[in-house]
């Protein structure tokens, strides 16, 4: 499988796994869970077909770890991200006092009304660092670096998950616990 190939196989399993599990035939468990067997039945089916040993060079390699197989190996999901309703099982816990977020200078009249926001998400996606967070904003263009607070949010009840794949999640950011929101 060349990086093309698998880069496009790849978004055709985030959009089963994490957006709608019906173009392959499928429905995810509670948890996000999906038979392997089935989901691979449910890709050749849609004319999106992978052999299992490409999923499973799919999975070990992908660089944001999006994918991973149950420990019995039966099973995969998403790592997160995801738009329709599933119950990562996510315990809450203790955020570094410093948190990043990337996004593009014309999010920001909005985020400075409303926060940040989880959009079509479960979560606001948050990064331990500074060039993750460039990166995913220069997704959208140039990118914009927003510094979160979260050790005052944590000490202000807010709740943090960290993702199986390293990213920090969180269900809102008010405006006030962000810096780098310069007025006007
Ligand atoms: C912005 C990718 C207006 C926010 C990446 C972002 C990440 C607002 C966009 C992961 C807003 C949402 C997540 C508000 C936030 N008004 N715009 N109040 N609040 N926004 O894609 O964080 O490829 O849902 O700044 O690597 O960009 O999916 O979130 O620009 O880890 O594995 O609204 O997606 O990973 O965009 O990216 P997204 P994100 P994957």
């Amino acid at each position: 499988m060349d990086e093309r190939a698998k880069t496009a196989a790849s978004k055709f399993l985030s959009l089963v796994l994490r957006h709608q599990p019906e173009v392959a035939g499928l429905t995810l468990d509670a948890a996000g869970w999906v038979n392997v067997d089935a989901l691979l039945e449910g890709c050749a089916a849609c004319g999106n077909g992978l052999t299992r040993a490409q999923l499973e060079h799919i999975v070990s390699t992908s660089s944001k770890q999006r994918f991973a197989f149950s420990e019995d190996g039966l099973r995969i999901r998403a790592n997160q991200g995801h738009s329709t309703e599933v119950e990562l099982g996510l315990t809450p816990v203790e955020p570094p006092t410093r948190l990043f977020h990337g996004t593009v200078a014309a999010a920001l009249p909005a985020i400075r009304a409303a926060g940040l926001q989880r959009m079509a998400r479960h979560h606001v996606h948050l990064s331990a660092d500074e060039g993750t967070a460039l990166a995913v904003g220069g997704r959208r263009g140039k990118p914009v670096l927003l510094r979160v607070d979260a050790g005052a949010m944590h000490a202000a009840g807010h709740l943090f998950y960290l993702s199986a794949n390293g990213v920090w999640l969180t269900t809102d950011v008010p405006s006030a616990f962000i810096e780098g929101l310069s007025a006007g």
